[in-house]
């Protein structure tokens, strides 16, 4: 076994990649990884004594939000920046060793975990160390389990935590726990029930840094509204941004104005299109293409520079004309392709260079025209709040389907297609992240002029679909959340669906369906905890689940 991970949904085999990775992570990145995970939790020790004797270092948390998110599926595939951001984990850690020193704090390092203590600068002595701080290092399934599921959660949290905090919103409590569960995962003496109550406080802190983010979002870019958003293309050169962060959309838009260049959006940055502040702009034209695993053909075909500002990349087929005009930035990279760099004094990330790129550069290639619809997230969904009740009350609308999370590029997941075809005309898809590309595009109609598939915005947004979700109890007056007319058929792929999971799972949401496949990282005995406590399961076939559903 040359590597082993099994934290997303396409690990190999279902049970984990050990050879080289189906995202196609390499053995050596990601052994490096499991490295800068190793280191993370190291400082993270430190940081939290630190804390404990009254200081926070907010370079520390910039620092560990940043090298979570680097580590996530399909975020990042640069041996170099994961090389230099543990080699910065350490000087890190060695210099909050000295600030406790300094404030009269002595520790035993003998009785630390050896990532507290661990002097690794080569890549050699890196890929040394990769040997034994592993993942399978924690020998009993049930612990292994647990505290990846931990870890996977933390990720997710530092990657939206990382969103707000580029937007200027912090919460001390969020760095406090993603550095705590860290150094709890290192901690030997923790039971499975221990462990368990920490799944539930990841859980927390998920809901807590969704409320972060949507509020950092709305305050900056005003609240989402109802948008057609223009899936066909023009005739000037265009940029083509992916990923999640609206901060770099921001810049981009403004440097381009006025420039002669169009912008267009990927994936999860689709939802850009809803916010007032993007709106307004006329060279943002609108989407290009579908969800992050058809990029290999979309890059080809949309001939203008790419700008990555999070996962999820797809390594590029040794054939490929866009090599060359694809850019990285924030926690994303790719070896060979250019990184721009973080911004500096509060001021905008510099993307002139990708501007002057797209100007040499053909118009995109049109692939598809027309409209999608969406911007429903809480605010504009409480708008109409009065109908949708109306329509429940008078049985125009019998059942909500919460169809959020992840696409991914394996052939099951046409169950989502096919499960949103069967769905009667009386149902409503509430989505949210890249799995609603599975049925956007179909024409599921409306009821009384509410579209069928209201979308919300990225896997984030999952929030509020939940807020959603309790304003609708609180408007039938339910004492449960449970008893509301909705179903929860989720889809995964990455780790901020595992922490879109346990957060609704901390809202007491039950019967949750989890697919296409169950984690791998999920041991049986964690599994049946899952399924007995809070009724997970998995899915069948598309109209069998339908039925099931629509007799509940
Ligand atoms: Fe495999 Fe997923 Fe890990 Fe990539 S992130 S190596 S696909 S389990
Ligand atoms: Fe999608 Fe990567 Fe998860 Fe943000 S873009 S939902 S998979």
């Amino acid at each position: 076994m040359s590597m082993f991970c099994f934290q997303c949904q396409e690990a190999a085999k279902g049970i984990g990649c050990t050879v080289k990775g189906t995202c196609g992570k390499e053995a050596d990145l990601a052994n490096l990884m499991d490295v800068l995970m190793f280191t993370c939790k190291g400082v993270s020790i430190w940081a939290n004594r630190l804390r404990e004797n009254g200081e926070e270092d907010d370079e520390v948390n910039r620092y560990i939000l940043n090298s979570l998110f680097t580590t996530i599926t399909n975020a990042n595939f640069d041996k170099q920046a994961i090389v230099e951001r543990t080699r910065e984990g350490i000087q890190l850690r060695l210099r909050l060793e000295k600030r406790l020193e300094e404030k009269g704090v002595t520790m035993n390092k003998a009785e630390l975990p050896e990532c507290a203590t661990w002097n690794g600068y080569t890549v050699d002595e890196m890929e040394r160390k990769a040997q034994d701080v592993g993942i399978l290092n924690t020998e009993n399934e049930d612990i292994r389990s647990l505290r990846e599921l931990v870890v996977y959660g933390v990720k997710g949290i530092a990657a939206y935590a990382e969103h707000a905090d580029n937007l200027g919103h912090k919460n001390s409590e969020i760095h406090k726990f993603i550095q705590h569960a860290l150094e709890a995962t290192t901690d030997d003496s923790l039971s499975v029930d221990d462990l368990i109550n920490l799944v539930m406080e990841t859980g927390k802190h998920g809901v807590d840094v969704m409320a972060l983010l949507d509020k950092a979002n709305t305050s900056a870019y005003g609240n989402p509204e109802i948008t057609k958003v223009n899936i066909g293309v023009r005739n000037n050169p265009g940029i083509l941004i992916s990923g999640h962060d609206l901060r770099d959309m921001e810049d981009l838009l403004k440097q381009t104005e006025g420039t002669g260049v169009d912008v267009y959006t990927h994936s999860e940055m689709l939802s850009a299109n809803y916010y007032p502040a993007f709106k307004k702009y006329d060279h943002f034209v609108g989407n290009y293409g579908n969800s992050w695993w058809k990029q290999n053909e979309e890059f080809e075909t949309f001939n203008g520079p790419i700008l990555f500002t999070t996962n999820c990349i797809v390594p590029p087929k040794k054939k490929n004309t866009y090599n060359d005009r694809v850019y990285t930035t924030g926690s994303s990279g790719f070896e060979g392709w250019k990184h721009i760099p973080e911004r500096e004094n509060g001021g905008m990330k510099d993307f002139s260079e990708i501007i002057e790129h797209a100007k040499k550069c053909d118009p995109p290639q049109e692939i598809e025209n027309g409209e999608i619809v969406g911007g429903f997230a809480h605010n504009q969904v409480m708008q109409l709040a009065d109908k949708v009740v109306d329509a429940v009350k008078s049985g125009a609308i019998k059942r909500f389907f919460v169809m959020a999370g992840c696409d991914g590029r394996f052939k099951s997941r046409e169950y989502y297609t096919e499960f949103a075809e069967q769905l009667p005309e009386d149902t409503v898809i509430l989505t949210a992240g890249c799995a609603k590309y599975r049925y956007n595009k179909l024409q599921l109609g409306d009821i009384g002029g509410i579209p069928r598939v209201l979308d919300a915005g990225q896997c984030n947004d999952s929030y509020s679909l939940a807020v959603i979700a309790m304003n609708l109890q609180k408007a039938f007056g339910l004492d449960n959340l449970n008893d509301l007319p909705i179903t929860y058929n989720i889809a995964w792929y990455e780790q901020k669906a595992v922490i879109v999971l346990l957060a609704l799972l901390y809202l007491g949401v039950k019967d949750i369906h989890l697919g296409p496949t169950l984690p791998a990282f999920l041991s049986s005995n964690v599994a049946n905890v899952l399924v007995e406590k809070f009724g997970i399961a998995g899915i069948g076939e598309p109209k069998e689940d339908v039925e099931m559903f629509m007799a509940e």
